[in-house]
């Protein structure tokens, strides 16, 4: 049975608050860190019996709260692929996190051992992390007295970015198997990436320096890593690493700052000069949003959907010079908050499918297809390739020399790609590989499709619960007739397009709104959240 006695002891020195409820979301949870501190002891017991669950294979947690602000703090389980938690152990961590005394965590924990048949001879183990937060040490002492409650065999990841942390947990559960994701290791990590953007853009015109907005958090510390591993290919140019400065995380910076203001960080304004291309990251480095400043020194913001649009293009156009395009089957998966012009510019040129907001609806919509592409507006996204189509590359036989040369362009960025969960750094090689092998600059790339203009409002209502959604989120089932009244208002807007949906992950309601002119956008997503309100 459960170490009963050795739980108790160690949950009484970790109580729950108890006038505060906590919900397992799309980020995991996510809240003020100073709360945090019960839910956390909690998720080490449970990343334990999900690891034994598992027969013993490797569970990740890592502890961040991602582009919130910096007294914010968050939690989340990684499964053994590298992949987020199976969605039917969010409940089981939701009751978890709110039984409100020591006996009742027992009791939900003998309940939820005999529900999902759990063998407790089984070994448990779990690798964890955390990003740069003031308020990581406590939370992962308190991770840490729930593996102890447990008996777990934990590895500290130490501070790292969550991309590393998932490139962890499959390289760990894939050591020594002909899926081998790489050397379970930091240095593995960045060995795989640098190696294999050398290969990839081997030949190719030496880029100019990249800016890189770290934020001022882990992402300073993985990019410095990555710049020594990459050396003289790729000159970076690193900015808001101010990692130990209280008050800077995420502060007028960052991937999330850029996209929602559609603007520079203020303090890179003086270092940005005429053409020069840079990229954001958030706060634990798995966002990544473009930029650059035309010869007028105008701002031009490169998004998730920017970024789709340039991969999949290139990727298609591989796999066809390769001669695979009858057996390879390539398609996006997006969001509604991608840009209408970004959606029609990739469905003229492969499957399309839209899906509700959060990674792990993207994620398993793009394991439909042989090689997936899926990205957010807001920078998060990969290109994941089917175990199949890996295998099929490897074997393939090419009958021309340029045939073998885009396949081991194709092999080259299955390595470079972390397959597990979007990585801003990651993403952010792979964009340099396409712009280099297309020739683009920054305005090239830009105009693969003009963005229609649009508009994001948030709106406080009363229950944001009662909004339910249907189609991906782009319609209204509930309050009921709502759906009737914004449609009205749509359709006398050119190129009008808005939709409403509950967040996931603030206590809000958020509106988005297109249009052909950005007046008009702003009036319809005004006009829309009038309607909500
Ligand atoms: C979370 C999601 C992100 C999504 C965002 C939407 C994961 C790992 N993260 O941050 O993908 O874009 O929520 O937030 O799934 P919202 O529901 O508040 O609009
Ligand atoms: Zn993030």
């Amino acid at each position: 049975g459960l170490p009963l006695d050795t739980i108790k002891g160690f949950s009484d020195a970790h109580p729950k608050p108890s006038e505060l409820h906590f919900q397992y979301g799309t980020a995991g949870f996510r809240t003020l860190g100073n709360t945090l501190d019960s839910v956390i002891f909690r998720v080490g017991i449970l990343a334990g019996l999900r690891s034994k669950k598992l027969d013993g294979r490797t569970i990740g947690v890592m502890v961040t709260a991602s582009h919130n602000p910096e007294q914010d703090n968050g939690v989340k389980l990684v499964d053994p692929r590298g992949e987020m938690l199976e969605t039917s152990w969010e409940a089981h961590a939701t009751v978890l996190a709110n039984a409100p005394t020591t006996d009742a965590l027992l009791e939900a924990l003998e309940v939820l051992v005999a529900s999902a048949k759990i063998d407790l001879s089984k070994p448990s183990r779990v690798v964890y992390a955390r990003d740069t937060r003031p308020s990581a040490p406590a939370l992962i002492s308190a991770l840490e007295d729930g593996f102890k409650a447990l008996g777990v065999e934990a590895r500290d990841g130490g501070v790292t970015t969550t991309p590393i942390l998932h490139y962890l947990v499959k390289a760990i559960n894939t050591k020594g198997t002909s899926e081998s994701y790489g050397e379970d290791s930091e240095d593995g990590y960045y060995t795989k990436l640098s190696e294999s953007f050398k290969k990839l853009i081997a030949g190719r015109t030496k880029p100019g320096p990249l800016v890189i907005d770290c934020a001022n958090g882990v992402g300073a510390h993985a990019a410095a890593k990555l710049a020594a591993y990459l050396g003289e290919t790729l000159p970076l140019i690193l900015e808001n690493t101010a990692t130990s400065t209280p008050g800077t995380l995420n502060d007028s910076c960052g991937a999330d700052y850029v996209k929602t203001l559609q603007k520079l960080p203020p303090n890179l304004v003086d270092t940005m000069k005429p053409g020069q291309r840079a990229c954001s990251l958030d706060g634990d480095a798995d966002r990544l949003m473009y930029y650059y400043l035309d010869e007028r020194g105008l701002f031009h913001m490169l998004d998730g959907d920017k970024i789709a649009a340039l991969v999949a293009a290139f990727i298609v156009e591989l796999v066809k010079l390769a001669g695979l395009d009858s057996e390879v089957k390539v398609g996006v998966v997006q969001t509604a908050y991608a840009n209408g012009a970004s959606t029609k510019y990739l469905a003229e040129r492969l499957p399309v499918k839209c899906v509700p907001t959060g990674v792990k609806h993207l994620h398993h919509a793009a394991e439909h297809y042989n090689i997936g592409v899926y990205f957010e507006a807001n920078g998060h996204g990969t290109v994941i390739f089917s175990q199949e189509t890996q295998e099929k590359l490897a074997k393939y036989e090419p009958s021309t020399p340029a045939q073998s040369t885009a396949l081991n362009h194709l092999i080259n960025l299955t390595q470079l790609i972390n397959q597990t969960v979007g990585d801003a750094l990651s993403d952010m090689l792979l964009v340099e590989v396409v712009l280099a092998h297309k020739s683009y600059s920054g305005v090239e790339w830009n105009s693969l499709y003009a963005d229609l203009p649009n508009r994001l409002v948030k709106v406080v209502v009363g229950d944001r619960n009662s909004f339910k959604t249907e189609d991906a989120e782009r319609r209204l089932v509930n309050p009921p007739g709502l759906q009737a009244k914004i449609d009205d208002l749509v359709q006398r807007y050119e190129g009008g397009r808005s939709f409403v949906r509950p967040s996931g992950t603030e206590d809000v309601v958020r509106v988005y709104a297109e249009a052909a002119v950005k007046a008009q956008a702003d009036e319809l997503a005004f006009r829309v959240a009038g309607l909500v309100y």
